[in-house]
């Protein structure tokens, strides 16, 4: 029996216009971006897959929340009304607010690494780790080998390969005590947005306790996962992704999280914890980099928006339609045959570059290439995740070569309507049926830091 379908569980009441440009227009202005979509002007992009973060549509709850800032230097009526969501739906007791997900980061890698201390991660995130090895941290990749491989239709490609972790307690000089703590995500943004099981994260959180190590979540995109668990994992079918992601969170010790996400907000972040010692380190550091404790670098109304957002973002109905638009142009060009990296994840759908493109050799960015190519057919803006975000390793200075070479096609929440999403579909499949007139890129200016945001090419 064919299943009913389910449309968007909310109305539009205020639109955006969007500019309509030409291909040559397109094609100027991505030489003058240096075939680098994060320095295109957003004026001149037609759909924004850029990113998912920030780029949330908020509802007239939040905004009309935004009206209610108490503008207070200290103890804003706002941030208790933050305090109280975290502590419902999060389950944790202690929260200090930063004006975004890396700030949080920053501060929980200072506070929680020892010079020469390993974090491991389900993956790295570029942020993630850049503030794990500022603070002297060493990342150290624990996801099951399945996440490298885009065709492995692993249901859970975000899970903890727990055997990794035992050969880092093993092998390192001073065995568990050269961990920090464990960093996991949910929806490994740079796997595609996988999960990780419930009974994974059971089974990595018996194991972390024998060896007395704490997991820190970054929680960013936690309800997204918690649908995949309604989805995917027995036992969860008729639980409500509210109480998915209670249970899940109890097996953290704190969370750092970027509110640009899941909570449906245009900026902030804050971190999480039930640890007393953590929580008062962190107020100490964040009056030093953000402002007090009870604002950190946020207005009063972005602490409410973020706190109305925490409340709507359980909404099984919400999370449904979220992560089914994603599907639904994942389906698109997968029945197409363009090669899109398997499962289709939760924020976004990911385009395998080194079979789209498989004449352009990695050293010639064939990911950037492919984002750069796909904005002058569509106007469509994408990011590349692959070698030019990789970056190079700190001691060798060697580009690191990722296996993954992906583009990122985004997917902001309650932004878009399919109509968008055809017309995406419709310029990747154009491109993938002309792949061969992609050329190649040579960088000709190179940050030394986060190079992606920043990075020049020219064609080859
Ligand atoms: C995304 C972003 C934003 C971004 C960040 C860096 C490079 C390119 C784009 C941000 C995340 C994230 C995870 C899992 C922490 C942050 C930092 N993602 N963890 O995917 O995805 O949060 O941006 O609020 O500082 O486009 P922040």
């Amino acid at each position: 029996m064919k299943t009913r379908t389910l449309a968007e569980p909310y109305k539009i009441k205020m639109v955006e216009p969007i500019k309509m440009t030409t291909r040559e227009y397109r094609a100027q202005k991505i030489r003058e971006a240096g075939y680098n979509t994060f320095l295109l002007k957003s004026e001149d992009v037609y759909i924004d897959l850029l990113t998912d973060s920030g780029t949330s549509a908020m509802s007239d709850w939040q905004w009309s929340g935004m009206m209610l800032g108490d503008e207070a230097y200290a103890g804003a009526r706002n941030f208790y009304n933050l305090e109280k969501a975290v502590q419902e739906i999060y389950g944790f007791k202690y929260i200090v607010p930063t004006h975004q997900g890396r700030a949080a980061e920053h501060i929980t890698s200072q506070i929680r690494i020892k010079p020469g201390q390993y974090v491991p991660m389900n993956m790295y995130f570029t942020t993630t780790r850049e503030h794990a090895e500022r603070a002297g941290g060493i990342f150290y990749d624990c996801i099951i080998d399945e996440a490298h491989d885009p065709q492995n239709t692993h249901p859970f490609k975000g899970n903890v390969d727990i055997t990794k972790l035992q050969k880092l307690v093993d092998d390192a000089p001073a065995g568990a005590q050269s961990i920090a703590y464990l960093s996991i995500a949910q929806c490994v943004n740079m796997a595609g947005g996988q999960p990780f099981s419930m009974a994974n994260l059971r089974e990595v959180s018996a194991w972390a306790k024998k060896y007395n190590l704490p997991i820190i979540f970054d929680a960013t995109r936690a309800m997204e996962n918690c649908y995949f668990i309604q989805q995917r994992e027995a036992g969860y079918a008729n639980k409500p992704a509210r109480e998915i992601l209670r249970e899940m969170m109890s097996y953290a010790e704190g969370m750092t999280i970027s509110s640009k996400k899941d909570n449906l907000v245009n900026i902030g972040g804050f971190l999480a914890t039930n640890n007393e010692w953590f929580f008062t380190k962190a107020k100490e550091m964040v009056v030093v980099f953000e402002g007090l404790h009870t604002y950190g670098g946020l207005a009063g109304r972005d602490m409410e928006a973020i706190a109305r957002g925490i409340r709507e973002m359980v909404d099984d109905d919400y999370i449904a339609s979220r992560v089914r638009q994603v599907e639904y142009l994942g389906k698109q060009l997968i029945d197409a045959g363009v090669p899109v990296v398997v499962p289709i994840g939760g924020h976004a759908v990911l385009l395998d570059a080194k079979r789209f493109v498989p004449h352009i050799p990695q050293d010639q960015f064939p990911a950037q290439a492919l984002a750069a190519a796909l904005y002058v057919d569509s106007g469509v803006r994408s990011m590349e995740r692959g070698i030019v975000s990789a970056g190079r390793d700190p001691k060798t200075g060697e580009n690191r070569k990722p296996k993954l070479e992906l583009v990122r096609l985004t997917i902001p929440r309650r932004v878009y309507t399919n109509l968008h999403m055809d017309v995406v579909a419709e310029s990747c499949i154009a491109l993938y049926e002309a792949r061969n007139k992609i050329k190649g890129l040579k960088m000709v200016y190179e940050p030394e830091m986060l190079r992606f945001f920043q990075a020049r090419f020219e064609e080859l």
